[in-house]
Formats: structure tokens, C-alpha cells, sequence
């Protein structure tokens, strides 16, 4: 081949990829206009869409590798045209919702349209080889709440670089991957945003964080946004320099091709190189459509900026760019965009009739059972406009015809001449289809066993030792059994922790593996989930439970559903380890629980009254997959207790209550540090003789697999819950599961009692404690009480 020959063949690559990231523009930008116009007819929900801002991420996809992870928002879906994981039939599948992951993988309908997200596990929820393909954790709707995450799935690459375990070629190829993030100019003013940055810098870890800049945040300005209005700007004191780590910051144009082309690469380099991180500050963005299907941007925008929007459209721009260097002309171009207006098309016919498919089946299904009912008995009649109504729709939804089902159910009832068997068997059939459509997978773990079953401690001598020591020697031989295994948080490495829980572990298992972090308790969550999400286990420290509310907003709407809205595709199995409880003060001695588990569905939520049952669970969540919170309570640290010889292996089963000591007159449920102050209590009311059954729930979620406490009720017929949360809170809970769940009502005697702390938080000192929370005086006099009610006589009133 002759060199002319080379150089012509190289000038068609380029030109073919050129035209290629033409067409891939184009087709992103047309479902965008297609997709904004299914929603205005009524056709999907609700849409959000990237165009304006497509040019960035064809540059973006060029320097993203297998191996890498994305963590961005709903703007994105040019990028993931152009990796390959979307095309326009999965955009509209994922538009109308369809519940199939085969043709909507990214959450199977479960979210608005913009949430992408890869698949990481198979279908039996087992890693795939996350190396070997482009990764997406999935998108969450709170803005700058990818940032937390991000830094996560950064930092997994610079463990990888030291730490190796059987398997762990799935998920890294030594820590050479990058954790790639975006998002928008006002997003950019949530506090998340500025902790990741701040964190990211002093990790150093492989992470590139692009602003995608279109001045707005919906109707918003940068002037109410960001200082100088300009995020690079702000920012350059991040900057790596003479005087320490820190960012490479770059700044380039939406529309500038070529530029865009080398700055992404070049960040990608850096950051995948040298472990350094990278800020990319895209500027004149623009937003074609405006912000969502939700509104129209004619009624912010002033017109000078609508035309600037229509002048410097990054797609425009580019086209004007192919042709000024002759790579293709207007007509070739124009050709293009006629095809990916038929490709667009194309795909939003099919997913259309995909989405269809299961409705019209259901309403075929159903129709017949209606007008079979139709005929029968006298009231059999008045489901005729039923009928006619669910053979009105158009647009078909699965509820039109459950709406029918039960309508006509409920017109009917009564009517013994109406065979109505067809009809519910239907009902009870299609019922578990959509419960398994829209409620699976809240939990990886399935099986009730595999909670259950459990190794008990074992004790060669019953010496006591320190509590923490238990925690201690316990981490220890976790750390020795799996390396994957890694905790931080504040005070957690050098010290080991504020009670020394992980004193020594450090030295021991190095700074990579124990870890000190800075205050920061998102984004201490945000490393837990990013780095599980790449297949280490790591104990993500919270200091104390009261400062949990700091990190509680990712817990919920990234933690906890990771798995429920990826249907399975994803998971966390993060361990968040915090300590609380009866101490002092406000703000260290806090019981919030309900607040908790009332937020974060989807997490085992673990309530130790000790540190033997506190190591024994860490053992156990080791063995499972599902993230959980760990509250050891801090009252458990000034007592002793005997050192098992089994360190490492026992575990404590989740979802199981355990009865601390039989009782014949009353059934009270408590649980972490009440589980003490319930103990002495106990004692006073056998020396009056009332015989308490006291139980320990020790896991609130979940709650009692095996519904022992009603078992306890069949004896007592009476129940008395004590909790340090404050009313309505987590006795609340245990309440409703006791009494509805296991239908405990009706073995009671009387009204359940609550005993729970006052609505206001801990006053600070013993004697805030004791007028704050239930004192071992309430719940004796409280028992009694019951007792007296109960019988009068035999208990005279105190
Ligand atoms: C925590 C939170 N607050 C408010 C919203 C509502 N909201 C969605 S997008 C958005 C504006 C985001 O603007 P920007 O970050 O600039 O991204 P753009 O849409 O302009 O690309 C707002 C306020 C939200 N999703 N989350
Ligand atoms: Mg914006």
C-alpha cells in the first residue's frame, strides 16, 4: 500500500466516524423531539430529555473504557447511544414505562425516562464481568445526588490497585478504570456537590466530573446559582499546584467538536494515569426543548438568549464544522438526519406496540369474563358500561383492565347467580404478575433461611473483657477473611475508631483498608455505595446515629433502592456501622428509628444490645449481600462481656426476636439499650411478683420471620413495647407488625401500652436523661400499672 493509499484510507475512517457521531446527534435529538411530543399527546407520563447537549457526550463516550463507571443524571442519553446501550426502541420503552427488563434493562419501567442505568448482575443476581463491559449506576431523580456515589466508584479503583481476592478480575483491572460524572450548572449548588469535590481531591482518586453548563436550572439563572456564575472559575483553587493534589480543571465550548474530542480524552488520561481527579467545565449548553415535558422555556428565556440557544446549537454547530472542513456536504448531512428521523421513529413504533402487548393480551383476557358475567342473574346487566368503557381506551394501560375486574366485582356482589370464579381466579393470577412487575427485588436476599440460619458464638473461657474488645478481635478476623472487606469514617483508621472498636486494625490492614475520613457523613455513604457497587464489602462508618441524618438522604434514595430500581440489575451490600443511643445530650443520645426505618426500605436495619450480637450480625451481613445499618449502642460499651473463641464465624440470624427471659403476666418488646434498662426492671417486678416476658427484637427490619411475639402474647395476653424513639416512632412500627401482621389483637386482654421517650430530644446529664427517656422507675411503675388494671386487688395502685 502506498502512502497516498494509507492517508486515503485513514481520511475515510475519520470520515466515517465523523458522520457516525453525526448520526448519533441526530437520532439522540430526534427521540428527544419525538419523545417531548409522546408525552404532550398523552402517550407517556412524563419525559426528560438531553437534547442540546448531545456533542459532549459523543466526545465523553470516546474516552470511556470498558471497565469504567458512569454516575450522571437524566441528560445523558446521548452518551449511552453512543457507547451502544441505547438505541431509540430502548429510549421509548423506557419513556412509556415498559416492564420487561429484556427491553427496558436500565429499571424495568421502575423509572421516569433519563435514569440510565447498566446491568452489573445476571439474572440470578450474581456479578457479570463488570471489566468487560461500559457500566451505568443508576441514576437517581435528587440533583447532585450521583455526586456522593461517584465518589464511591472512583475510589474503588484506587483500592484495586492494591487489594486482589478471588474474583476480583470481574471487577477491576488493577484500579485502571475511571468513574466518570455529570452534572448540570445548578445541580451544582447542592452541598453534595461540594463535599464530593472537596473529598475527591483529597483522595486523589480516578474520578471525572463534568458540568454540563446551559446557564438554567429549570427557570433558574447561574446569577441565583453560583458565585461569579461560573463553577470552573469558583473552583480554581482545587487546582493541583506547587502546593499540593488536587484537580485538573478544564474549560471547552458544547459545540466545539475537536475541542471537546481532545479535552475528554486528555481528562480521561489524566485521571486513568495518574489517579488524579478531573473537572470538566462544559460551557454553552443549550436546551432546546427547555427543561422537561413539564413546562416551556418561552416563559423564562428572554429572546436574545432563545436565539442564542438556536445560534450556537451544538448539532448546528457541528454540521456547520463537517461542512467548512469538507468532511461531508449539506445534502450528506441532511440525509442523515432524514434517516435518524427513521430510525427514531422506527423504534418508538415498536416499543409503542411493546408496550402495548401486555395490556391489549389482558384486556382479550378479560373482555370474554365480563360479558360472560353480562348475561347472568339481574344485577349481572350493570356492568355493560364497564364493559364498554374498557373497550374504550386507546391508549391501554395493565389498570384499565383490573379496574374493570373489580368494578365489575363489586356491582355484582351478592348476586349468587352470577358465577364470579373466572373472574377472581383472573384477578388472584394477574394480582402476583404485577406484584412481581412492581414490588420485587425491594431486597436481594430472598430466603428466609438464609436469614435465619446462623452458627452460635463459642466460648473457651467465660473471662470478660471490654466490650470494644469483642468488636475489635471480631474485625480482625473479618479483615483476615476477606480482603474485599474495608471500613472508614471519621476516626476510624488512625485511632480506631471513637471507642476503639477497630484500635490496632490500621496498622494491621493499612490505610487503604482502614480508613480516616474527613467529616463528611454523605459521602462517607457515597463511598460505601460506589465501592460495593464495584464489588468490595465495605463498612461505611457513621460516628454516632444522631449525625446519620447528614448522610440519610442518600441512604434513602440511593442505598436503599439500588436493587428495587434496577429490578435486580445492581447492588450495594454496604454495612453502615454507627453507634447511639442513650448517652448524653442532644445530639448523643438520639433514638430516631422511626425516621430510619420508615426511609430506607430495602436496608436491614440491625438493633444490637451488645457487642457480642453486634459482631455476630457484621459476621452474618458478610455472608449476605444486602445492605443494612448496624446501630451498636453505646451504653453496651461501658459493660464487659466473655470473648468468643469463634471469632469471625458465629453469626446472629436477622429477623429474629429473642426471648431474654420467660414470662407468664406480660409481653414486653424492646430492644438495644432498653434491652439493660428492661433487665433491672424485670427484676424489681418479679420482687412484686408480675412475671415479664421480656424480648429482644434486635432486628426492626426485618421484623420477626418467625412471628415469636404473638406466640408470647397467646400466654400474657398482654403487650407492652418500650422504646427510646420518640412516640409514633418505631413502636409505631412494631405496633402495627405485632397487631396486624401477626394479628396479635386478639389475644389481648387490654389496650397495648407504649412506653417511649418524651417528644423533645435528650436533655443533656443524667437527670435530662432520666425526664427525657423511659427511666427503669417508668417501666416498673408502667408494668404495674397494668397489672393493677388487670387486677385491682392483688396490684392496689401505687
Ligand atoms: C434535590 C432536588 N431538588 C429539586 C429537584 C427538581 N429539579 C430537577 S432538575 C432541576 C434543575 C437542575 O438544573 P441543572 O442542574 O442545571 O441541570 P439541567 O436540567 O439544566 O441540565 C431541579 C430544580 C430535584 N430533582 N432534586
Ligand atoms: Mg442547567
Amino acid at each position: 500500500m502506498t502512502e497516498k493509499q494509507k492517508k486515503e484510507i485513514s481520511y475515510q475512517e475519520y470520515k466515517t466516524e465523523v458522520l457516525q457521531d453525526y448520526k448519533i446527534a441526530a437520532l439522540s435529538r430526534e427521540c428527544s423531539l419525538m419523545g417531548r411530543r409522546e408525552v404532550l399527546t398523552g402517550k407517556a407520563k412524563f419525559g426528560i430529555f438531553g437534547a442540546g447537549k448531545e456533542l459532549a457526550q459523543i466526545a465523553w463516550a470516546k474516552a470511556f473504557e470498558k471497565g469504567d463507571f458512569r454516575s450522571g443524571y437524566y441528560r445523558d442519553q446521548t452518551f449511552m447511544m453512543a457507547l451502544g446501550e441505547m438505541d431509540a426502541k430502548s429510549f421509548f420503552t423506557s419513556l412509556y414505562a415498559v416492564t420487561d427488563i429484556k427491553e427496558e434493562p436500565m429499571a424495568g419501567g421502575r423509572q421516569m425516562n433519563g435514569h440510565f442505568a447498566t446491568r452489573s448482575l445476571d439474572e440470578n443476581g450474581d456479578w457479570v464481568n463488570l471489566t468487560q463491559q461500559y457500566n451505568s449506576s443508576s441514576d437517581i431523580s435528587p440533583t447532585a445526588g450521583q455526586m456522593p456515589r461517584l465518589l464511591g466508584l472512583a475510589q474503588a479503583s484506587k483500592v484495586y490497585k492494591e487489594v486482589s481476592f478471588e474474583g476480583s478480575d470481574k471487577f477491576s483491572n488493577s484500579g485502571k478504570e475511571v468513574a466518570w460524572g455529570t452534572i448540570g450548572n445548578a445541580s451544582t449548588s447542592e452541598g453534595l456537590f461540594f463535599e464530593t469535590i472537596n473529598a475527591a481531591g483529597v483522595l486523589q482518586v480516578p474520578m471525572v466530573i463534568s458540568v454540563w453548563d446551559d446557564e438554567y436550572g429549570i427557570s433558574v439563572g447561574a446569577e441565583y446559582q453560583t458565585t461569579k456564575q461560573d463553577i470552573s472559575e469558583i473552583l480554581k483553587g482545587f487546582q493541583r499546584d506547587d502546593k499540593g493534589n488536587g484537580y485538573d480543571i478544564f474549560v471547552v465550548e458544547a459545540w466545539d467538536y475537536p475541542a471537546l474530542i481532545n479535552t475528554f480524552l486528555h481528562a480521561g488520561r489524566v485521571a486513568r494515569e495518574e489517579h488524579v481527579p478531573v473537572m470538566i467545565h462544559v460551557k454553552g449548553m443549550t436546551q432546546p426543548q427547555g427543561h422537561s415535558t413539564s413546562g416551556s422555556h418561552e416563559r423564562y428565556k428572554s429572546t436574545e438568549r432563545l436565539q442564542w440557544e438556536k445560534d450556537f446549537d451544538c448539532i448546528l454547530k457541528f454540521g456547520e464544522w463537517i461542512i467548512a472542513h469538507e468532511v461531508a456536504s449539506q445534502e450528506e448531512l441532511d440525509a442523515i438526519t432524514k434517516e435518524a428521523k427513521k430510525l427514531a421513529r422506527e423504534g418508538k413504533k415498536e416499543a409503542w406496540s411493546i408496550y402495548q402487548s401486555h395490556p391489549i393480551q389482558l384486556k382479550n383476557e378479560v373482555l370474554p369474563l365480563l360479558k360472560a358475567i353480562q348475561t347472568q342473574g339481574e344485577k349481572g346487566i350493570f356492568i355493560t358500561n364497564t364493559i364498554k368503557e374498557l373497550e374504550s381506551h386507546e391508549d391501554l394501560e395493565v389498570a384499565h383492565s383490573f379496574k374493570a375486574v373489580r368494578k365489575a366485582l363489586r356491582t355484582v356482589t351478592g348476586d349468587g347467580n352470577i358465577d364470579v370464579t373466572p373472574l377472581k381466579s383472573w384477578l388472584t393470577k394477574e394480582e402476583a404478575i404485577q406484584r412481581e412487575r412492581y414490588s420485587s427485588h425491594l431486597y436481594s436476599v430472598q430466603s428466609e433461611a438464609a436469614l435465619l440460619d446462623h452458627t452460635s458464638a463459642e466460648y473457651a473461657t467465660q473471662d470478660m473483657v471490654d466490650a470494644r474488645i469483642v468488636l475489635r478481635d471480631n474485625f480482625d478476623a473479618l479483615f483476615a477473611k476477606y480482603p474485599e472487606a474495608m471500613v472508614f469514617g471519621e476516626d476510624s483508621g488512625k485511632i480506631g475508631d471513637v471507642n476503639q472498636g477497630l484500635e490496632g486494625m490500621q496498622a494491621k490492614y493499612g490505610e487503604t483498608r482502614v480508613q480516616d475520613a474527613g467529616i463528611r457523613e454523605a459521602t462517607i455513604m457515597g463511598q460505601g455505595i460506589g465501592l460495593a457497587m464495584r464489588g468490595l464489602r465495605p463498612i461505611a462508618e457513621i460516628q454516632y446515629l444522631d449525625y446519620l441524618l447528614y448522610a440519610i438522604q442518600i441512604m434513602s434514595d440511593d442505598l436503599a433502592t439500588v436493587h428495587y430500581r434496577t429490578v435486580g440489575g445492581q447492588k450495594a451490600p454496604t454495612i453502615v456501622r454507627t453507634r447511639g443511643h442513650r448517652l448524653e445530650g442532644i445530639w448523643h443520645s438520639g433514638s430516631p428509628m422511626g425516621t430510619i426505618i420508615n426511609t430506607i426500605k430495602g436496608m436491614y436495619v440491625l438493633v444490637p444490645r451488645n457487642m457480642t450480637k453486634a459482631a455476630g450480625f457484621y459476621n452474618k451481613l458478610m455472608q449476605l449481600d444486602n445492605p443494612a445499618i448496624v446501630i451498636e449502642c453505646l451504653n453496651g460499651y461501658r459493660r464487659k462481656e466473655a470473648l468468643p473463641s469463634n471469632l469471625g464465624e458465629y453469626t446472629v440470624p436477622i429477623g429474629e426476636v429473642e426471648i431474654m427471659q420467660e414470662g407468664t403476666d406480660i409481653t414486653l418488646v424492646t430492644y438495644g439499650s432498653n434491652c439493660t434498662i428492661a433487665t433491672t426492671a424485670v427484676q424489681e417486678l418479679s420482687t412484686m411478683g408480675i412475671s415479664v416476658e421480656l424480648i429482644d427484637i434486635q432486628s426492626l427490619i426485618p421484623f420477626d420471620l418467625n412471628h415469636n411475639v404473638v406466640k408470647s402474647l397467646v400466654k400474657t395476653n398482654t403487650l407492652v413495647i418500650l422504646d427510646e424513639d420518640v412516640r409514633g416512632g418505631a413502636s409505631a412500627f412494631l405496633l402495627q407488625h405485632i397487631l396486624e401482621d401477626q394479628k396479635g389483637y386478639q389475644y389481648l386482654d387490654g389496650a397495648p401500652v407504649t412506653i417511649t421517650s418524651k417528644d423533645h430530644r435528650p436533655a443533656f446529664a443524667s437527670d435530662g436523661d432520666y425526664f427525657s427517656k423511659p427511666s427503669h422507675d417508668d417501666i416498673v411503675e408502667q408494668l404495674y400499672a397494668v397489672m393493677h388494671e388487670k387486677n385491682p386487688e392483688l396490684y392496689p395502685s401505687i
